[in-house]
């Protein structure tokens, strides 16, 4: 890849070490002789961000010269993991600084060991987010991302006693070197209060008088493209009390209330909300979602565009995409500010709000689809509820138009839902709004226009489409598997990191025994490192010999976690029972990493007994060490780099018709894991593409779930009808991973006997017949290291580069800025 001559202060070994004792002396005020390492940390990251500076200073000029459309990514979340490799890796300054460290006697490891990820975001969603601004600045398309700076972001995850025990992830105690925040640019985001009318020379006009206000306070983020020069920018907000805040309760002389005042401002951007479905309509979830909206798009619209912009043409300036309704407050707050600041016509700002805002869906959850009482929305909003109720009314008026008085059809389409209680369906008004509405997998597309909104595809022709999800490969390859990477480069030269598709090239290298060598060989390595970094980090041991099964996503019902306990635990009785000596079972280490939502009661007891589980295999000696279960808590995007690359099996095993995409199945085939799944989400494609022959498909398809369910699921026929699956649930009842206790784990047990929502119990069978397929293709080495070899090979499609393009051509029709 071409990179213009890399100059500045850091490009060389003598400049980065200047420009790092420069910073380290005059930015953090310490010799070197008395620094921590965190103040070395701290230098050398600001050394890496002076590097990028003046490209950044460059591409925020270009983008305001060339006034180009360009894309705001709205997002609740982004999940970005450490910055510091990443950002040397985009630099090309990886060698430079780590010779200049070796330079200056400093250990590099424990200076990268010191960067706290920013975890401002649940999972698949926000790490999404992260992946598509890393493929836009690579790519070099003008992008902004907009956000929250939550002061805590997801929480830490311990155990205690085998539960899960939250701890608040205060990530910014020692301040972060990548964040530039700039006070001079607050905006003032109001609430509350009422709507009024008003005549305005003649018209009459309503408008919005709010009860209370906070500052938003914008930080920027660096976010460096690949080796290609080009800075776009991530803008999360932070809340800050406004002075009317003092100044009223200042009048008043109540200290103690302004300081309350304060803190209640302040709370808005306090914490992520740990709920990645089953949202709760709580009230400071509401005002984050309008905080953070209402401050992009007012943002957008005073500062990135010139002051004399014509507003009718804004669809030729921005396309702000919706990720999920997070942000859909943001179409009336665009109509309001439309309306009843730029006193445009109705129509014609419906008209440009319309071509304005893309929605993208990620999930099929009934509960998971976010609603808003009208009381609370009325309450904290009552312009934009005014707003919404037009919106709807119109669009009610035009369903009428073209079906007639199909009244059942009508409240289908509404808008406004009327039951429990009153309520805005915010995917609808996404909808409504949007140009396009996209899934984020082939299956997950065709059932959002098939299934969830068939009225509204029927009334909008032509708005559904999908966009495959996708992953950074410069993050989850060569980042964190440099030794597959240097493998790749080898075999194929360089280009594969920016054209994924590339890595085709390498399906004729997996007939050749010495590549497979090198290939087996590195992920041998790989399972080393993760060896090290479990012991240090948890005091866990992986076993040599043992093929790693992994199974690392939230904990939901609906991914299943208790199918891959179930093989576990009929391993375990198979070998305590003697029906199979433990010397006839293939070793394996079964990885599980996953956080509960706190208030998620099944999650955490199958949390609970997941580590009950891994207490009595690993410890008996029955089971001769063949069979090991390990749980490290706190799985984030740092342990994920090293996990993934050390897989052998990648469990991907969602009730079908549940799991939007999934974007982790991605990442393990783009490792060499072999996936053993059902045919949901992405793993659909995947398989498609790495053929049945590398890939291990099992349980119902879709259509085959809906069938059992019309003819009646009854979980406890199953098991009934299967002597496996009765002996590893009647173990578990037991009492057997709980001390006897037959109590704790009943209500797991109970509910898979008799409720079982998301099929575990149908899909047991033919998810242990595979397994046994796993076991045998992995006896076979070579045989299973081709098949990885395919996997990489043909997964190329998968990176977040080509969900980018996917998304401009159907989308956002914003090109490059070259
Ligand atoms: C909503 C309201 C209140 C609090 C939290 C939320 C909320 C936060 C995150 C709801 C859902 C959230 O994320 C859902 C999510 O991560 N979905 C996943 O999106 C991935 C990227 O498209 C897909 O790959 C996954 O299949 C999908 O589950």
């Amino acid at each position: 890849l071409a990179l213009a001559p890399v100059t500045g202060p850091a490009s060389s070994v003598d400049g980065f070490v200047r420009q790092f004792l420069r910073n380290l002396n005059y930015e953090r005020g310490v010799p070197l002789s008395a620094s921590t390492p965190n103040d070395r940390y701290f230098a050398f990251a600001m050394t890496v961000r002076d590097y990028l500076m003046a490209r950044w200073l460059e591409d925020l000029r270009r983008q305001r010269v060339v006034q180009a459309k360009g894309v705001c990514y709205l997002s609740a979340e982004y999940l970005l993991g450490r910055q510091l490799d990443n950002n040397l890796l985009a630099s090309g300054l990886t060698e430079i600084a780590t010779e200049a460290m070796v330079a200056c006697g400093i250990d590099i490891e424990e200076l990268r060991a010191q960067e706290v990820e920013p975890g401002l975001g649940n999972g698949g969603l926000g790490r999404l987010a992260a992946c598509f601004i890393d493929s836009l600045a690579t790519m070099g398309v003008p992008n902004i991302g907009y956000g929250i700076r939550y002061e805590y972001g997801i929480f830490r995850q311990t155990f205690v006693d085998g539960q899960q025990v939250e701890q608040p992830d205060a990530w910014l105690t020692l301040g972060s070197p990548w964040e530039f925040p700039h006070p001079e640019a607050a905006r003032r985001i109001s609430f509350g209060g009422h709507t009024e009318t008003y005549d305005d020379a003649g018209v009459t006009r309503s408008r919005w008088v709010p009860g209370w206000d906070v500052l938003a306070v914008p930080y920027n983020y660096m976010v460096p493209g690949y080796l290609n020069g080009r800075v776009n920018t991530l803008r999360l907000w932070s809340a800050k009390a406004t002075d009317s805040f003092d100044l009223r309760v200042f009048n008043s002389g109540d200290y103690e209330e302004a300081v309350r005042a304060q803190t209640f401002a302040e709370n808005i951007s306090k914490v992520l909300y740990p709920e990645d479905s089953t949202p709760q309509g709580k009230e400071l979830r509401l005002q984050q979602q309008y905080f953070f909206v209402a401050a992009s798009i007012g943002d957008f619209l005073e500062h990135t565009l010139p002051a004399d912009f014509d507003i009718h043409k804004l669809p030729d300036r921005v396309i702000f995409q919706l990720n999920d309704t997070h942000p859909v407050i943001g179409v009336p707050e665009l109509m309001r500010v439309l309306v009843d600041e730029r006193k445009l016509e109705w129509d014609a700002a419906w008209a440009i709000t319309q071509q304005c805002f893309a929605y993208t869906c990620h999930t099929l959850l009934p509960e998971a689809l976010e609603v808003w009482s009208v009381d609370l929305l009325g309450r904290l909003l009552p312009r934009h509820l005014e707003i919404i109720y037009r919106i709807n009314e119109e669009f009610l008026e035009a369903v009428r138009e073209r079906y007639g008085d199909d009244e059942m059809r009508i409240r289908n389409m509404s808008i406004i839902g009327e039951f429990p209680e009153r309520s805005v369906r915010m995917a609808y008004l996404a909808t409504v709004a949007g140009a396009k509405v996209n899934g984020v997998a082939e299956l997950h597309s065709q059932l959002l226009r098939d299934k969830v909104l068939p009225d509204f595809n029927d009334f909008f022709p032509g708005k559904f489409t999908n966009v495959t999800n996708g992953i950074t490969p410069r993050r989850f390859v060569r980042l964190a598997n440099p030794g597959l990477s240097g493998l790749i480069t080898e075999a194929i030269g360089t280009g594969w990191l920016t054209d994924l598709e590339r890595l085709r090239e390498l399906e004729a290298y997996a007939e050749d025994p010495q590549f497979r060598q090198a290939f087996a060989e590195v992920k041998a390595a790989n399972k080393r490192r993760l060896g090290d970094v479990l012991r240090a980090r948890d005091g866990l041991e992986i076993s040599d010999g043992h093929m790693l099964d992994v199974m690392v996503k939230r904990l939901h019902e609906y991914k299943r976690q208790m199918l891959k306990l179930l093989h576990v635990v009929t391993q375990y009785g198979s070998i305590v029972s003697g029906r199979v000596a433990a010397s006839d079972v293939l070793p394996r280490t079964v990885i599980f990493g996953a956080k509960a939502a706190p208030g998620y009661a099944m999650a955490k007891r199958i949390i609970h007994l997941i580590n009950a589980v891994g207490e009595v295999v690993n410890t008996d000696p029955r089971v001769e060490g063949r069979l090991k279960v390990l749980f490290p808590p706190n799985y984030n995007v740092t342990l994920a780099e090293r996990l993934i690359p050390a897989a052998d099996l990648s469990e991907q095993i969602s009730l079908a018709g549940k799991e939007a995409s999934g974007t982790g199945n991605m990442k393990f085939a783009l490792n060499g894991a072999l996936t053993i799944g059902t045919d949901d989400g992405a793993n659909v494609e995947i398989r498609q593409l790495v053929g049945d022959d590398n890939f291990f498909l099992f349980g119902m398809s879709e259509p085959e779930v809906e069938a059992l369910w019309a003819r009646g699921y009854k979980p406890a026929d199953f098991y009934q009808g299967d002597e496996n699956l009765r002996r590893a649930m009647d173990l578990i009842a037991s009492g057997a991973f709980s001390g006897g206790d037959r109590s704790v784990f009943e209500p797991i047990v109970s509910n898979l006997l008799y409720d079982d929502r998301f099929m575990v119990l149908a899909d047991y069978s033919s998810y242990v017949a595979a397994q046994e397929r796993v076991d045998a293709a992995y006896v076979d080495q070579d045989a299973w290291t081709r098949s990885a070899i395919l996997n990489v090979a043909r997964s190329g499609f998968f990176s977040s580069d080509r969900s980018m393009r996917d998304y401009i051509e159907r989308i956002w029709h914003t090109p490059p800025l070259l």
